[in-house]
Parts: C-alpha cells; sequence; structure tokens
C-alpha cells in the first residue's frame, strides 16, 4: 500500500490529480482528512500588518510594492505595545495562532529586527502560535527568531518556478527556498503555500503543489491564497479564476500533504457561502480570521462565526495561558 506521506511526487501524478473527476477528488481529499484531522476543527490565524507598504520587490499582484499605485503607503514599523494589544484581542477572539507581516524585501539585523524579536516573544508567551513573514533571511537571523521563541514563518513560493519570472523579476524562485531551508534548519515550522488566478495555467499550478510536497519534511503549513485584485498592481485585471478550479488547488494540497494544515488563505470575500462550505469539506482547516488581510478586506469575524455555527465547526483552541 503506498503511504499517505510521500516527497517523490511526480509532476503526472499531481497533473493526475487535478484531472480527476470532482467526486472522486473530493472522496480522496476528505478521507486523507478525516484520516489526519479531526473534521470539525478550523485553526483561526489573526494578521497583522507590523509593516505596511513601502515595498521595494515589484511583485506583480502585491498592493504594498512601493512602485505601483495602489494608495498603500509606506509606514514605519508598528510598535511593540500596539502589537502585543492586537495579538490579546485576537486571543479573546478566538484565534489561536498570531502571524505578523512585514513589507519587506528581506530582513536586516539592527533596531527594527530586535523590535520583532520582541513582540514575538511577547505574543508567544499569551498562549498563541506565533508567525512572521519578513522575507528573505539569513541562518543567523532564523536561529534568533526560534530563540525568541517563534512557532512558524511564513515564506510563499507563489507559482510554478516556470511561472515565476512573469510575476516577480527582483528575486528568484530557487532564493525562497533558500530561506526555506534556513527556516526548516532552525527548527521553525514552515508555512508555505502559493496564489491562485495569476494567470498561471493547471500545469503550473500542478508544479507549485509538486514542489511544496516534495519538500522533506513537507510544510506544517500551506496557505492557498486566491489573488485579491488590488488596483494599480500589474494583474489588477486579471481574469478570476472558476471557484472549482481554486477548490481543486485546495483538494490538491490536501491529498499531496495530508498531515499539513491547508489554509483557505486570501480571496475568501469573493468566494460564495457555499464555495467556502466545500473548501472546508475539501480539507481546508484553517482560515485569515478578522476583517483585514494585510490590507484588503476579509469576511468579518462574525461572519466566520456564524458559518461555522451553522456547519457545526469550532475553532481550535489555543493552548491555555501558563499560571
Ligand atoms: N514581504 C514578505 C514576502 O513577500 O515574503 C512578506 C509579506 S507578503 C505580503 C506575503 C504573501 O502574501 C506573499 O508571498 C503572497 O503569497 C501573499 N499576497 C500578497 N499580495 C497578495 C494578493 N494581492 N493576493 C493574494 N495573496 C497575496
Ligand atoms: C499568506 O499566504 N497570505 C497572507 C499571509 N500569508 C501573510 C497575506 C495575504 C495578503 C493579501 C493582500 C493584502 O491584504 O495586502
Ligand atoms: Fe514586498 Fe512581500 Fe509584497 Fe513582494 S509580496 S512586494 S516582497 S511585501
Amino acid at each position: 500500500m503506498t503511504p499517505d506521506v510521500r516527497h517523490d511526487w511526480t509532476l503526472d501524478e499531481v497533473e493526475a490529480l487535478f484531472a480527476l473527476p470532482f467526486h472522486e477528488l473530493a472522496w480522496r481529499a476528505q478521507s486523507l482528512h478525516r484520516r489526519h484531522h479531526d473534521p470539525g476543527r478550523v485553526q483561526l490565524c489573526t494578521l497583522s500588518n507590523i509593516k505596511r507598504g513601502g515595498c521595494p520587490e515589484d511583485c506583480g499582484y502585491c498592493p504594498q510594492a512601493a512602485r505601483y499605485h495602489t494608495g498603500v503607503k509606506g509606514e514605519p514599523l508598528l510598535a511593540l505595545d500596539a502589537v502585543v494589544d492586537q495579538a490579546r484581542r485576537a486571543r479573546e477572539a478566538g484565534a489561536s495562532r498570531f502571524c505578523m507581516g512585514a513589507a519587506w524585501r528581506q530582513v536586516r539585523d539592527g533596531a527594527a529586527f530586535d523590535r520583532v524579536l520582541e513582540m514575538v516573544r511577547e505574543v508567544n508567551a499569551l498562549g498563541l502560535e506565533v508567525c512572521v513573514t519578513l522575507g528573505m533571511l539569513t541562518d543567523e537571523q532564523a536561529r534568533r527568531l526560534r530563540e525568541a521563541g517563534l512557532t512558524a514563518y511564513n515564506h510563499n513560493i507563489d507559482t510554478s518556478p516556470g511561472y515565476y519570472g512573469e510575476v516577480i523579476t527582483t528575486r528568484r524562485f530557487e532564493d525562497r527556498l533558500g530561506t526555506l531551508r534556513s527556516v526548516r534548519a532552525a527548527g521553525i515550522t514552515v508555512c508555505s503555500g502559493g496564489i491562485v488566478g495569476m494567470g498561471e495555467g493547471v500545469l503550473d499550478r500542478a508544479h507549485m503543489l509538486q514542489v511544496l510536497a516534495n519538500l522533506d519534511p513537507h510544510p506544517e503549513s500551506v496557505p492557498i491564497n486566491q489573488l485579491v485584485r488590488a488596483p494599480g498592481t500589474p494583474l489588477a485585471d486579471q481574469e478570476p479564476i472558476d471557484p472549482l478550479d481554486f477548490l481543486r488547488t485546495i483538494a490538491v494540497a490536501r491529498i499531496l500533504m495530508p498531515k499539513a494544515m491547508v489554509r483557505l488563505a486570501a480571496g475568501r470575500l469573493s468566494l460564495s457561502r457555499e464555495s467556502r462550505v466545500l473548501a472546508y469539506l475539501l480539507g481546508a482547516n484553517s482560515i485569515f480570521y478578522g476583517e483585514e488581510l494585510l490590507t484588503t478586506p476579509n469576511p468579518t469575524a462574525d461572519e466566520d462565526r456564524a458559518l461555522f455555527m451553522d456547519l457545526g465547526l469550532a475553532p481550535l483552541q489555543p493552548r491555555p495561558l501558563a499560571k
């Protein structure tokens, strides 16, 4: 019998999963999901944009890239107290993970990074899983984050190796993999996924998931974002994709990485209530929770809580606070 967790997926195999009739795909995704997770629990992760806008990179999807006229102004790194307050409120609202994002190309040693390390320390002390996404980093910076109590580092590969250059030219796909290696070497869990709906083909989606699934170990967390079409970015007028194609990507991610938390990430606002339900049935077991992602809107906490009630789903609980 083939094991559930594999690291030797071929591109043909992954493409074949995308080509399955929907009922077959759904059955396989759901069976694996139930074998490795409680299907009634979804993790709520709250995002905080600790360093907004002004980014030197040219990622074609991103409202925070300084070179596009998106209306997002560059701002300095938030104060420690403001972020810790946000984390406390997120926990009270039911989140068990707090993710802090910075619009940086890479981490630079100095006062700003020292403040981020403080943020990690304090959020960890609140009993929350702590994740940061700060761009590229070195082995030593990863080690310092680990020491401060970081649970996870988010660094998306975003798309296939072949399509990467169509969307981003200021760094290479290989740079992303290098950062993921530093994160893993430091003993931090890996959060890495990508974006669907940037004009890529099914083969690109298959290739992106194949790269993630052939990392050993698999990323513990895999965010699947649907492109949020931000005015002013090169991808502002991209044709929206068929929700079924987005859902297929979620299901294939679940099949390839059965133990990972698969996150129904950006783009939830453009999905119908029923498509969101299907995403949970196909193996998504984590969402971004709170009315804003980094710069764009997300469903409100009330809306998500109401849907959870209707479906009988419950949030994963944060770990109890030490006395
Ligand atoms: N600057 C760091 C980096 O790029 O790694 C961290 C922040 S960056 C905003 C984190 C991720 O957000 C990107 O890798 C991308 O996957 C996602 N993202 C950014 N803009 C998006 C958009 N308009 N729609 C969907 N996902 C987006
Ligand atoms: C991820 O995969 N998606 C999040 C988080 N990791 C950092 C970011 C989504 C950003 C959507 C566009 C915005 O709000 O600026
Ligand atoms: Fe900068 Fe990250 Fe946005 Fe790219 S995705 S422009 S690196 S903030």
